[in-house]
């Protein structure tokens, strides 16, 4: 069961990403996993899609909910994962860049309040020159995640 339901989510991704209509920038599957308890720190994935003949580069990316919002890329060096901080995202023309665990991925740190689960949260993605894409979602439990592998 837990095998179909990843091949369908896969099946999507996929289906979302060859469609080349839609807005210039496409968010989808955007999951805001809340902080840890005792941490302050909420972790954002999501797939970005360019649907445009040009290069899009995203510059930045804010939440209402959050003082302060980074992108990362995790990388292995010497057998260690270790986050590195992008200033800029990259998104090649008519492709898709995934943002997933392991990979790059959104640091959201110092919630203005307690983040509770399944209540709102905003992410505001902007890029180059004066592109904004606003994703709604709500806050996810890292505990409810199917384990993988
Ligand atoms: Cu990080």
């Amino acid at each position: 069961m837990k095998i179909f339901a990843l091949a369908v989510l896969l099946v999507l991704a996929g289906a979302a990403c060859e469609r080349d209509t839609g807005p210039p920038l496409e968010i989808s599957i955007a999951t805001v996993f809340a902080p840890l308890p005792g941490t302050h720190t909420a972790v954002a994935y999501m797939t970005i899609k360019n649907n445009t003949p040009a290069d899009i580069v995203v510059e930045s990316i804010s939440s209402p909910q959050f003082a302060s919002v980074m992108m990362h890329e995790t990388r292995i060096i010497d057998g260690v994962a270790r986050m590195t901080m992008l200033k800029s995202l990259l998104i090649p023309a008519h492709s898709c860049v995934v943002l997933e665990e392991g990979g790059k991925h959104i640091m959201l740190m110092n919630p203005v309040q307690a983040a509770q689960l399944k209540q709102p949260v905003s992410l505001h993605v902007n890029y180059a020159v004066t592109g904004l894409v606003i994703v709604n979602t709500t806050f996810q439990s890292r505990f409810d995640r199917e384990p993988t592998g």
